[in-house]
């Protein structure tokens, strides 16, 4: 397969004028009949190439003569004028048997398109490519009662639809959608006093009671984009549509978001509070990526990050300000350290734009996506957050309708504040994540603080060069004042100092404050110090992270030394929870653990092969030593986060309730699951209801729930979701193959859905001593299906190959067992380039 690189963009030869596109659906032999407005790009000529991939051609006019263009499996050439003409063709595809899921395919009946990155070729012939825009004209003709496309709507009859979408856009922001659907209405003005319909549309029945929720996150999003980014919404009509088999969350799709339907659809009883809080997250993301993706879209798709990035970036401000800043940062840092530092570390690093690669779905990384944003997160941290904004104002003003680079981005913040990014721009392009050592001085007054910077060898790039690092540090006092508000230290060099005068006595720093880089620390520091640090720092972030430090010591200590846990962090985690002061959101978090694979990660960095059995034992030991040292909190806890009244995912009330969950984990841990089961029992919500169940299934009780929980939500496949991935989660570990592999003999585990797929294989893929199984049962149980997989849906497959990535972490016999699986994918015959390129990459 051909490998492309940056380096090798060139614009395309001609420019599309306008496209029209008329839809005859039939479900194994669609028509698309296509009229698209070509004119020779005088600046850079070339062949006239048009993208298509399993379509059929059955005819193609150029200024209205038939012509016959070469075909091949990618696209067609074809002699074409050497000025302005008409291309028309007729295409035939097959929606119903399309079970990758990317172009047109069918879902429960209704039909959808999923174009990013590159699936529209798979509707017709075309310049599949982001730096093609045009303005689409589309009609849909179909025995269906609801016919979707983007922009805004024409006209339409008894069983077709027009649909014109003014502003231009690239193919892979195109979507139609036709099904009978019902729709949840709702309006939005806008600030210049523009109406805008909005509609989320879903399967009729059941899902019209899931709505309501998402259509006030839809507004709320509006509203927060208007009021942060000046940024107003430019149709007359939004719609978003629920549909069960997605490839991933959701797509930003102009006017018309299509959403995995479990990023959409909520009600209490059905959702939990995570699930809200991510709906929330993704309807934000996707509204916002109208003006940052799609009003300005990416020049080619090693721009990736300018979209993503950003956007990733300005839903973590939304979720903040819709709840806690503090406690959104801690959860972001956790997902940076536990799964970008975890890419970054092994074989499939790559930088936040890269530089090559085969199949373009395979960069749809959390080290695009969240190490992208937080780059965005650091140049605004440099450049305060006046200097941010009126940035991104020039940035909208200067590129609305291109496809831009990153280059475009950067030059906005050095035309609005005269500084020179050519150093910050390395994050862009190293991988890896750095390393600062750090040691400290004190003499006469003067604190001094050395800074040494490292970045590990990549694939690819050996050698590293240092880049910007601001670091955000406080001082406190030995008796807990802060003597030394936050400042941001900008590091450019390998080695650094930065001295603090004026003080009266060796000050204790607190480093890395609100995780102003994605770095890691290494820093030789005391216990006690880091105990001083949970009690006493100002900084939310610093705090937590001092008790998360705290708790990867005595952990460690525990599995390599066989230790017992140290009083100093649950007499620390005791404090923690005592502390009515503290929102419980954080408290929640505060009193949690690494995850199992976070330790494994930190003994593999501190050179100890990791055995996941012995780590997870370790966890079970201290969980089991915190709740015997607090359990004389615990009841009160759980008293007091009791929320009464009607159930609502506000981030109080879920913040109370996570406190009340995690109480309720340690109390089961030595009360034999009475608590559960009475929280089960009574529990008039989701998380409530899977609170209880977990908390049963984890000490190995819970069957009579489970069964009743199964036969309580058998009909709501988004609820039976959680059932499959809870049944393995809890699993012991020596079971959790068994288990896995027995839920895929059940009549409703369907492969063909994404979401059941990755419930039973994500779950087991995440519970680390069961994956991980000295038998290796679990290695070959998911190479199995995903070589099955493979050949349905490439796409899903090749992203959950990613349960391997880790493979060198582990001892001998783990290695090989897992290489084996690896080879064995890689050896698959007819296997896709997307899982080839996956496994490829981490054989090495
Ligand atoms: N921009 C989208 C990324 C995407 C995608 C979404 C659904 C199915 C397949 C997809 N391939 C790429 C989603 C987003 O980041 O907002
Ligand atoms: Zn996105």
């Amino acid at each position: 397969p051909q490998t492309i690189h940056l380096s090798d963009y060139r614009p395309f030869a001609y420019t599309v004028d306008s496209v029209h596109l008329t839809f005859r659906l039939a479900p194994k032999a669609t028509r698309v009949i296509s009229k698209i407005a070509f004119s020779p790009n005088a600046a850079f000529p070339g062949e006239f190439f048009l993208h298509g991939q399993d379509v059929k051609l059955i005819w193609a006019k150029i200024d209205g003569v038939d012509v016959t263009p070469d075909v091949t499996d990618a696209g067609l050439t074809c002699a074409v004028p050497d000025a302005p003409f008409v291309w028309e063709a007729e295409v035939e595809i097959s929606p119903a048997t399309n079970t990758a899921l990317e172009g047109l395919y069918t879902s429960n009946g209704m039909y959808c398109t999923q174009c990013e990155a590159e699936g529209f070729r798979k509707i017709t012939f075309y310049p599949d490519r982001p730096d093609v825009m045009s303005v689409f004209t589309v009609r849909i003709e179909g025995d269906l009662p609801v016919l979707l496309s983007n922009g805004n709507p024409v006209n339409s009859g008894d069983g077709w639809a027009e649909w014109h979408d003014p502003w231009p856009k690239p193919a892979y922001l195109f979507a139609l959608v036709a099904g009978d659907l019902a729709a949840h209405p709702g309006s939005f003005t806008t600030m210049s006093g523009k109406d805008v319909a909005l509609n989320i549309y879903v399967r009729p029945g059941a899902d019209e009671g899931k709505c309501a929720f998402g259509m006030e996150a839809l507004k709320r999003s509006m509203k927060w984009d208007e009021d942060v980014y000046g940024r107003e919404y430019d149709l007359d009509i939004f719609n978003i549509v629920a549909v069960d088999d997605f490839n991933m969350g959701a797509m930003e799709n102009k006017g018309l978001n299509v959403f995995n339907s479990s990023c959409v659809l909520a009600s209490p009883e059905t959702s939990t509070d995570a699930n809200f809080e991510r709906i929330e997250a993704i309807i934000a993301h996707e509204y916002f990526h109208n003006w940052t993706g799609n009003r300005i879209t990416c020049r080619d798709w090693f721009q990736l990050c300018l979209k993503e990035g950003l956007t990733v970036f300005r839903d973590q401000q939304y979720t903040g300000d819709q709840g806690s800043h503090a406690v959104k940062r801690i959860e972001d840092a956790i997902t940076m350290r536990s799964r970008q530092f975890r890419e970054d570390n092994g074989p499939l690093a790559h930088p936040v734009r890269p530089e090559s690669f085969i199949e373009i779905n395979n960069f749809y990384t959390i080290t695009v996506y969240e190490k992208g944003a937080e780059v965005i997160g650091m140049l605004k941290r440099l450049v305060g957050d006046e200097a941010y904004y009126k940035a991104c104002d020039l940035y909208f003003e200067r590129h609305d309708g291109d496809a831009a680079t990153i280059e475009d981005w950067l030059q906005v913040f050095e035309d609005t504040t005269g500084r020179d990014l050519t150093r910050f721009k390395r994050w862009y392009a190293q991988a890896g994540t750095p390393r600062l050592t750090i040691s400290d001085d004190y003499a006469d007054g003067t604190y001094t603080l050395h800074f040494t910077q490292t970045t590990p060898a990549t694939p690819g790039q050996d050698e590293k060069a240092p880049q910007v690092i601001p670091i955000a540090v406080g001082l406190l006092s030995q008796n807990g004042e802060e003597v030394q508000p936050t400042v941001v230290l900008e590091m450019t060099e390998t080695y650094q100092s930065f001295r603090f005068d004026g003080l009266t006595e060796k000050p204790i720093p607190s480093i890395l404050r609100d995780f102003s880089a994605p770095v890691i620390l290494q820093r030789e520091q005391t216990n006690a110090e880091r105990a001083f640090l949970m009690a006493h720092d100002t900084d939310p972030f610093n705090k937590w992270d001092a008790g998360r430090a705290l708790a990867r010591d005595v952990l460690t200590k525990m599995i390599t030394k066989d230790a017992a846990p140290d009083i100093a962090y649950l007499d620390g985690v005791a404090a923690i929870l005592r502390d009515d002061s503290l929102d419980p959101a954080f408290r929640a978090l505060a009193i949690s653990l690494p995850s199992e694979d976070d330790m494994a990660q930190a003994l593999h960095d501190d050179a100890v092969t990791p055995d996941p059995l012995a780590i997870h034992r370790a966890c079970e030991a201290l969980k089991v030593a915190m709740a015997q040292h607090v359990q004389d909190i615990l009841p009160r806890i759980m008293a007091d986060m009791i929320v009464s009244g009607p159930y609502s995912p506000d981030a109080k009330s879920a913040g109370k309730r996570s406190l009340g969950r995690a109480a309720l984990m340690l109390l089961t841990r030595i009360d034999g699951g009475a608590a559960a089961a009475k929280t089960y029992a009574e529990a008039d919500n989701m998380t409530m209801q899977l609170a209880g169940l977990s908390a049963l299934l984890m000490i190995g009780k819970g069957d009579a729930q489970s069964e009743a929980f199964r036969d309580q939500w058998r009909n709501d496949r988004l609820v039976m979701d959680k059932w499959f991935g809870l049944a393995v989660a809890m699993a012991p570990p020596e079971k959790a193959a068994m288990v896995a592999q027995a839920l895929t003999q059940e009549p409703d585990f369907d492969m063909k859905n994404p979401n059941r797929f990755r419930a039973v294989f994500g779950a087991l893929a995440g519970n680390a001593a069961g994956f991980h199984d000295p038998s290796g049962d679990a290695y070959r149980l998911l190479g199995t299906w995903l070589i099955k997989l493979d050949a349905i849906n490439p796409q899903t497959t090749a992203r959950m190959t990613t349960a391997f990535e880790t493979w060198r972490r582990y001892g001998v016999t783990r290695q090989t067992q897992m290489r084996e699986v690896l080879e064995n994918i890689a050896a698959t015959s007819g296997l896709s380039r997307d899982t080839a390129e996956m496994v490829g990459r981490m054989l090495g």
